[in-house]
């Protein structure tokens, strides 16, 4: 059997809004209701199939660090993937997603794929409209979602669709793709630093 695909995914964003919880019901269609940082998996895998190859992701989660705002640049190298996580029931979280961007753009490759994450869609009251969430993301040149780590709502599309985007990127098909999905190259760094894939 032909060795599969390893993709290295990131996970950032606001302490709280459901990072953890993301990754858990991912892995292991769990879902835990207190918020504990050291209950948190830092680093996990599952392989996929998409587009009928087999990818392992490889899922590193902040282990905490985000609550200092000192995620270290080692823990954005190599990454192909990228979840940006905000909570729709406090707007301080998508207000912050610039901040997290510039992080992203800072440290992560150059061909990072990025989904956006509006999570906790099963609570109320809502602070962010499902459209802002969706034009922040096709500003960024980002994928879109609304999640929920508790119901399990779009959370398998969410992690599938940055590998499928990623496959989609480097595959020799002269497919056309679609734009709203593609980091464009002018937002792009010039080298393509230290994405393995
Ligand atoms: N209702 C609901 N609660 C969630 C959801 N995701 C996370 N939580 C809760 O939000 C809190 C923070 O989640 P956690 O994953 O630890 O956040 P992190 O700091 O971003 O890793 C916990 O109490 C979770 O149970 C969700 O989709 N729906
Ligand atoms: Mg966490």
């Amino acid at each position: 059997m032909a060795s599969p695909f390893t993709f290295k995914y990131i996970i950032v964003g606001d302490l709280a809004v459901g990072k953890s919880c993301l990754l858990l019901q991912f892995l292991e269609k769990k879902f835990n209701p207190v918020h504990d940082m050291t209950i948190g998996v830092e680093f996990g895998t599952r392989t996929i199939q998409v587009n009928g190859k087999d990818v392992k992701l490889h899922i590193w989660d902040t282990a905490g660090q985000e609550a200092f705002r000192s995620i270290t640049k080692s823990y954005y190298r190599g990454a192909c993937g990228a979840l940006l996580v905000y909570d729709i029931t406090r707007r301080s979280t998508f207000d912050h997603l610039v901040s997290w961007t510039t992080d992203l753009e800072k440290y992560g490759s150059s061909n990072l794929v990025i989904a956006l994450c509006g999570n906790k869609i099963d609570l109320e009251p809502r602070e962010v409209q499902r459209e802002e969430g969706e034009a922040f993301a096709n500003e960024h040149n980002m994928l879109f979602f609304e999640t929920s780590a508790k119901t399990a709502d779009c959370v398998e599309d969410a992690f599938i669709s940055i590998s499928r985007q990623i496959l989609n990127e480097t595959t020799t098909d002269p497919q056309p793709q679609k734009a709203d999905n593609v980091i464009k190259p002018e937002s792009k760094k010039p080298s393509n630093s230290d994405c393995s894939c």
